[in-house]
């Protein structure tokens, strides 16, 4: 008797689609088990407990010290979230939010992340994580069920923003990225950033943008299709999905998750370290009144940052990072410039910035007035 899981995956014709992670998982597993053991028992160890994006958990951008183990727990939720007033869509998440949580460790400590895929989950997941070395990414160690866990650790030995997503196997890849699950891990130097110059610079906070290409089926009415769950909604999101036309391109799992209400806040002054993600599509973030001030485009802190940038480019399967001290206050929008995209399909954010305006950087020096003509 199949599971309903099971039975779905089957009728979706997906039930070989798993294979290459099938493979490396069965040709890791004899040399994971032959390899020397590590001993890590001298080095300190730090829990660190997640928040939802677009904040970031506690972390000191100067290392206080050696390598540590730092340990994170996550747990993968399928949930349907509402993307716009009339979509919505059976989710993937890691934590249960879109982007799943930022983490942040320094280069040289080990990330040691408790992987959970509860019961009530119907599919398999687990994590590649780009900032890791070996096993897919750690995707041929995690692939769990629902009802199982894992433990992953590994070295992060290399400095920058990293994407992690789900990648359970052939066609479930993009179909579990573009249900949501992806992510940021930042690895700062230990010595925190560095300018142009290789001066340290600090930042006063983070804004973590996680941006989306959803693909979310219409019905012959032209409305959007809403699902039972993830697996009934499969073979008509793969066919949307493979037109590579999104139906969405949205900040954070939904359109106006950063606007109106939910706009960002910072002040004059502040040096705010901009975090993008996208896990599956080329983008190119602009700060409408602002700047990149120092931009790790590719977001690898060892590289010396771009500076002043208009527009940056995020390639699908990346996180970049771009530092700006806000210079006037008011109403700023963070957007994905291409305008179809920011404008009509959501790939938009707010910051209100509070301070005193400087009338030497921009003044008005004739309000709007009747034309008068030559
Ligand atoms: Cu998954």
């Amino acid at each position: 008797m199949l599971s309903r899981r099971a039975a779905l995956m089957v009728g979706a014709g997906l039930a070989a689609a798993p294979m290459l992670v099938r493979t490396a998982q069965a040709e890791t597993a004899p040399m994971v088990a032959d390899a020397a053991p590590v001993d890590l028992s001298s080095l300190p160890r730090i829990r660190r407990e997640l928040v939802a994006p677009p904040f970031v958990h506690e972390h000191e951008q100067v290392a206080p010290g050696g390598p540590r183990v730092v340990e994170f727990t996550m747990d993968i939720h399928e949930k349907e979230i509402q993307v716009a007033d009339d979509a919505w869509l059976q989710a993937m998440t890691f934590n249960g939010s879109v982007p799943g949580p930022m983490m942040v460790v320094h280069q040289g400590d080990y990330v040691e992340l408790t992987l959970r895929n509860p019961p009530a989950n119907m599919l398999q997941h687990n994590i590649d994580f780009h900032a890791s070395t070996g096993a897919l990414g750690g995707g041929a160690l995690t692939l769990i069920n629902p009802g199982e866990q894992t433990v992953l650790r590994f070295k992060a030995t290399r400095a920058g923003c990293f994407t992690y997503h789900c990648a359970p196997g052939g066609p479930m890849i993009p179909w579990h990225v573009t249900s949501g699950m992806s992510g940021t891990i930042m690895v700062l130097p230990r010595e925190g950033l560095k300018d142009q110059h290789g001066q340290p610079i600090a930042y006063d906070r983070v804004i973590y943008i996680g941006e989306n290409d959803f693909y979310i089926p219409r019905d012959e009415n032209g409305a959007f299709k809403r699902y039972a769950d993830a697996s009934e909604g499969y073979e008509d999101t793969v066919n949307v999905m493979n037109k590579l036309i999104p139906s969405h391109v949205v900040f954070n799992g939904a359109v106006g998750a950063l606007t109106g209400d939910n706009a960002l806040t910072a002040k004059v002054g502040e040096r705010v370290l901009f975090v993008h993600n996208q896990a599956n599509r080329d983008t190119r973030p602009h700060l409408i009144g602002g700047h990149g001030d120092l931009v790790w485009e590719a977001g690898k802190f060892d590289n010396v940052p771009d500076v002043d940038l208009e527009t940056w480019f995020i390639r699908g399967g990346s996180s970049g990072a771009a530092l700006y001290k806000f210079l006037q206050p008011g109403l700023y929008a963070y957007v994905n410039h291409n305008l179809i995209e920011a404008v009509n399909l959501g790939a938009t954010a707010h910051i209100k910035v509070e301070g005193e305006w400087n009338n030497d950087l921009m003044e008005q020096v004739m309000a709007p007035t009747p034309y008068t003509g030559a």
